[in-house]
């Protein structure tokens, strides 16, 4: 610290350094410690204790909550060989054959993300996957890849979990080196919500890789060409990974009148996504409209019009795709997304569990140990109860999916967002409106961010008590959420036929739209520059040296990247602790160990907390590894 002072002083850099120099600047000697990483930790849980997780809107003194059951595995235990051994041995071109020519189905394991996103709002955190992570790959190598990273992971991490997703993602490349990892990425959004400089993304998904993403799934919220390619460039390019390039599908292939989104389109831009270098082909059924029938004519067609190995993905909103699977898989589709059973259904992936029982001693039989695969359900069970406050409430399936089209991960986020617009007993009315607002918006894609706008401007519909007919009739004096208007200004692309015209100038007003690449109107992140500033701006508060991978979180998520600094400034590394108490603090008398960084671990113990005194401080009494450390606390309430 005091070299640093040195380095950092005025004169010393401006070379002006006489013999007394170190005599007659003191400030040399300021140094100040970083606060104690074991007082910030009691700083965070006192907080938690005496005010609430911020995050965590209301709890139940009655929930009981049973300490998971992590199913037995040796430590000491060589991982067996997996599918990500299989990719460095062959590359990705010579995996993909591999893969195509395999008789079993395969299965991609999406619990880590996609399903907890789709039924807890993204909110499972690291410290549950760690647990189980080693475990699993030791037990399961013949599990084609797990689906740990991208998507809205990324922001919640930062946001509302406060860690660090870059983290998250080396944690797990170590636990699992065996088996394919996977992420979705939203093409020229990366893992946002809006168009960012090419160069940005293409560093995303270099340092992506560096870090543990194997299967980058690619996807565009228009399936738009021009947003596709350059993903499926950054990937071939920058890594040895695999580019699995995804149509999301809409509508139903099964009603061709009318219907752009139709048997021809889809194979039309398979075949597209082949010749910019796709190695797998991904049917992404963001909303699970893909039905039965459909998958095997769909699944059919493209074996036969492409040579790419092909991937499924669905969201089980309508209860009814685990039966959209069956006809994949006698179709021929190479591997479906599944979830451990206690995290799947509903608007999440199918159950593993069953699906792999369902399909024993057929002809594509893919032979696992069922009973443990039954244990890590049940540990997702057990866990899932720790993140009721995040649950969504739906009970039953809908086959009211294939008239609104919302995607599973936003069908479940619109109940609380719902409830937050006092509009929770109009909810169907929502579902109804979101239906009406896609067909006014020309049928489009809806996946993110397209859904949300989509569900922004349903939102708004019905919380002003307006309808379709009132847009037109009143759409010049009513102002439109910003995400709905910067979508017709094209800033997430072009959609499937374009843009319907008269709504277009209803909601833009005069403001010319634009029709090229929406990254084609952002500047080239300097990378030298900036990340200097970067580490200019945010110095002094941090422990270890600032990561490129630092950066481009803040790149991506200015804001939110900020606020985590501050939290970490303030309290420390939350990663490790137990996820009762970082989102429900501690009881009088309990005791848990947190461990830290290089093996060091805390012993933490609560032993009391005061009633607020008359300026609203409370006093917290721990024992941190034997001694008593009080804390004072602002109560909030
Ligand atoms: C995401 O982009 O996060 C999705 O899961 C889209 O379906
Ligand atoms: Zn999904």
């Amino acid at each position: 610290a005091f070299l640093d002072n040195i380095l950092k002083d005025e004169n010393f850099r401006s070379g002006q350094v006489t013999v007394n120099y170190i005599k007659d600047t003191p400030k040399l000697f300021e140094i100040k410690e970083p606060r104690n990483r074991a007082t910030k930790m009691v700083n965070f849980l006192g907080n938690v204790i005496v005010n609430g997780n911020d995050d965590v809107k209301f709890t139940d003194p009655h929930k009981k909550l049973v300490t998971p059951k992590v199913p037995k595995f040796e430590h000491k235990d060589p991982y067996p060989k997996g599918t990500k051994d299989l990719l460095t041995e062959k590359g990705p071109e010579e995996f993909a054959k591999w893969l195509k020519s395999e008789q079993k189905i395969h299965f991609t394991d999406t619990t880590f993300r996609d399903a907890h996103q789709s039924l807890l709002a993204t909110r499972m955190r690291t410290f549950d996957m760690m647990k189980v992570a080693e475990g699993f790959a030791k037990n399961h190598p013949e599990v084609f890849s797990l689906e740990v990273w991208g998507g809205a992971t990324f922001d919640v991490c930062m946001r509302f979990l406060k860690e660090n997703p870059w983290e998250r993602l080396r944690l797990l490349r170590k636990a699992m080196p065996n088996i394919l990892l996977q992420m979705l990425l939203r093409g020229s959004n990366g893992v946002g919500y809006t168009a960012y400089p090419d160069n940005l993304i293409e560093k995303f998904v270099a340092e992506a890789w560096e870090n543990g993403v194997d299967i980058f799934r690619i996807f565009d919220s228009q399936n738009w060409m021009q947003s596709l390619a350059p993903s499926i460039e950054h990937v071939r390019k920058n890594t040895q990974g695999i580019a699995e390039a995804s149509m999301c599908y809409t509508g139903d292939i099964l009603q061709p009148k009318n219907n752009k989104y139709n048997l021809a389109y889809y194979v039309q831009l398979a075949k597209d996504l082949e010749n910019a270098g796709a190695h797998i082909l991904a049917i992404k059924d963001m909303a699970g409209l893909l039905k039965p029938y459909a998958a095997s004519e769909l699944i059919s067609a493209l074996k036969s019009e492409v040579s790419l190995p092909i991937h499924l993905h669905t969201h089980d909103t309508s209860s009814i795709q685990s039966a959209t699977y069956i006809k994949a898989i006698e179709a021929g589709v190479d591997v479906v997304d599944v979830s451990l059973a206690g995290m799947s259904g509903l608007t999440s992936q199918p159950n593993f569990n069953s699906l792999v029982e369902a399909m024993s001693d057929s002809e594509r039989e893919n032979k696992m140990n069922i009973d443990k695969l039954n244990e890590y359900s049940n540990y997702w069970t057990s866990v899932r109860e720790y993140y009721y406050p995040f649950e969504s409430g739906l009970k039953a399936g809908t086959g009211e999916v294939y008239k609104h089209e919302i995607p599973g991960g936003q069908y479940s986020n619109l109940v609380p967002q719902a409830e937050s617009l006092g509009l929770k007993d109009r909810f169907n009315e929502i579902t109804e409106m979101y239906g009406k607002v896609n067909e006014l918006f020309g049928d489009v894609i809806k996946v993110t961010p397209s859904s949300k706008v989509v569900g922004d401007m349903a939102q708004y519909l019905v919380s002003n008590d307006l309808t379709i007919e009132d847009f037109f009739e009143k759409g010049e004096t009513l102002s439109f959420p910003e995400s709905v208007k910067s979508f017709f200004k094209g800033d997430l692309g072009q959609p499937v036929g374009g843009f319907p015209k008269k709504v277009q100038d209803i909601i833009l007003r005069g403001e010319k739209p634009y029709t090229d690449r929406p990254n084609a109107h952002l500047e080239p992140v300097n990378f030298d520059k900036e990340f200097a500033e970067f580490k200019e701006k945010f110095s002094g508060g941090m422990d270890r040296e600032w990561e490129l991978t630092d950066f481009i979180s803040y790149k991506l998520y200015p804001k939110v990247f900020t606020d985590l600094y501050d939290h970490y400034v303030k309290y420390g590394k939350v990663i490790n602790i137990p996820t009762r108490n970082f989102f429900y603090g501690m009881k009088p008398g309990e005791e848990i160990i947190i461990e830290l960084d290089r093996g060091k671990t805390l012993l933490i113990t609560l032993i009391s907390t005061t009633k607020p005194d008359a300026s609203g401080m409370v006093t917290v009494f721990f024992k941190v590894n034997g001694q008593t450390r009080n804390i004072r606390i602002q109560d909030k309430s």
